[in-house]
């Protein structure tokens, strides 16, 4: 294979000159794969003519042997190994300072780190410990000192106000109960239908918190926003992409002024301060709307006519038809996910697991939860497919109000099993107050991405004999 120079890779930096890039001693053209890059085209651009290496630092998940013969496939040559070198010793590890995470976290992903805890232990408690909510990190966790920690608001894109902890603090105090939810949430279900992209998300990608902090409606009116001009209040994190660029995400303006809607900086979860890894110091939590919007390290309000631009909010996090592919794909054609759908989940016991009969009954455990504010009205339990269903006891949110209902419901049922049978398979399908209901099977909500993953969960159990 050809040797190149570091100086000739860098004239390939754009699509008319071919697109080089290079990773440890090799050289790669990916001028074709740029505009299918699943992170988006702009995001690979940023390494165009130079090496990708402190990308997939930043952006470990890449580091698969499925990706790596991907790129090998691209190779058409070599820089010389002091060159390789010398792109090596620029490399910090940008992880080397997160926070401690707890063992019962499952681990999805370690750079960026995503985890979640095993289902039976999610449905102990309507409260979702701190150590085990699950965790979904796009980038690196940023360290932030409270008396460095500001927040800009802004007005399509001049800065208005810029807020210091202790200021933002004297802003009426509020708490509300409200579970998050990753759009993600039970994708390794439908991963089994077809080949798809993202994390494998067993049915832990969620948690039930109480969140306490200011409302963004009080500070929207402060700032004299009127709500009749824009349309989008967009936020941005701390935590930065190698370019610079934050996290980014946005929720229409008619949600974030509601006071009803009780969109919420923040500062407290479960009454303690929020923790590095869920925000700290200050958090968006919008509640009943999608994980992804629920921005953690907020470094900035911005008020437009326009939705956030960040690759999140335009090139993620979206839905598609099951007969879209990798080929056809338009992101500008299907609208960002906010309000999540009606779904539940079946956590104690779970899939494969031997399970006793107690007075010729199994018991089942589990959470259900409506996006919107939609409050769950029943959980259906079958373990003969759908010929008698169960109706769940629900543990709920006494305090919530109608409409207003942000909390997930944990449900629990006894179902009589025939005991000479030696395995159940068990379906649980929830309901919510508009009386929408989960689709009975993945394969007609399969997308791409993976997201929405809300068909009946179905699982099989032995009986202990
Ligand atoms: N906010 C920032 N700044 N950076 C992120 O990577 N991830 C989002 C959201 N907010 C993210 C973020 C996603 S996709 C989800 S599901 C939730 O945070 C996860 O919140 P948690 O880690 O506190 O559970
Ligand atoms: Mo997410």
């Amino acid at each position: 294979m050809k040797t190149y120079t570091l100086e000739e890779v860098g004239k390939h930096d754009s699509k008319e000159k071919g697109i080089w890039v290079t990773f440890g001693q090799g050289v790669y053209d990916i001028t074709e794969f740029v505009d299918k890059h699943p992170g988006g085209p702009s995001k690979i651009m940023m390494a165009a003519g130079g090496s990708i290496d402190p990308f997939w630092m930043i952006f470990a998940n890449h580091n698969t042997s499925e990706i790596h013969s991907l790129l090998e496939s691209m190779r058409i040559g070599n820089i010389s190994e002091e060159d390789a070198k010398s792109n090596k010793s620029d490399l910090y590890d940008p992880y080397a300072n997160e926070p401690v995470r707890h063992k019962a976290l499952k681990i999805n992903g370690n750079k960026p780190f995503c985890a979640e805890p095993s289902p039976s232990l999610l449905v102990e408690s309507f409260l979702t410990p701190v150590p085990f909510f699950y965790v979904r990190n796009h980038l690196p966790v940023p360290e932030i000192e409270l008396k460095d920690y500001t927040l800009e608001l802004a007005i399509e894109g001049t800065t208005k106000k810029t807020l210091d902890f202790k200021t933002l603090k004297k802003y009426e105090k509020r708490t509300i109960t409200a579970a998050v939810m990753c759009g993600g949430n039970r994708r390794s279900e439908m991963s089994k239908v077809k080949q798809l992209k993202g994390i494998n998300w067993n049915v832990g990608a969620v948690g039930n918190a109480t969140w306490t902090g200011v409302r963004l409606c009080d500070i929207l009116k402060d700032l004299g926003v009127n709500e009749d001009v824009f349309n989008h209040i967009q936020f941005e994190g701390h935590d930065l992409d190698p370019s610079g660029m934050p996290y980014g995400a946005s929720i229409p303006i008619s949600k974030a002024m509601d006071p009803r809607a009780d969109v919420i900086l923040a500062y407290e979860m479960n009454g303690e301060p929020l923790s590095q890894d869920h925000g700290f110091p200050v958090r968006v939590i919008v509640p009943g709307v999608v994980g992804a919007r629920n921005v953690k390290w907020l470094s900035k309000i911005n008020v437009s006519k326009e939705e956030s631009q960040s690759q999140w909010q335009q090139g993620d996090y979206k839905g598609f038809s099951p007969s879209t592919t990798w080929d056809n794909v338009d992101f500008n054609k299907s609208p960002a996910i906010q309000e999540m759908p009606v779904v539940s989940a079946i956590c104690d016991p779970q899939n494969t697991d031997t399970v006793e009969i107690k007075n010729g009954k199994i018991q089942v455990k589990g959470y259900a939860w409506s996006g919107g504010g939609r409050k769950i009205i029943r959980v259906d339990v079958t373990n003969d497919k759908g010929k008698t269903w169960h109706t769940a006891d629900l543990t709920e949110d006494l305090q919530a109000n109608e409409g207003r209902y942000w909390s997930w419901s944990l449900w629990n049922v006894e179902l009589p099993v025939d005991k000479k049978s030696r395995e159940v398979e068990i379906w649980a399908k929830a309901v919510d107050s508009s009386y929408n209901v989960q689709p009975e099977n993945f394969s007609n909500i399969y997308n791409i991405r993976g997201l929405l993953c809300n068909a009946y969960h179905k699982i099989k159990v032995q009986l202990k004999q």
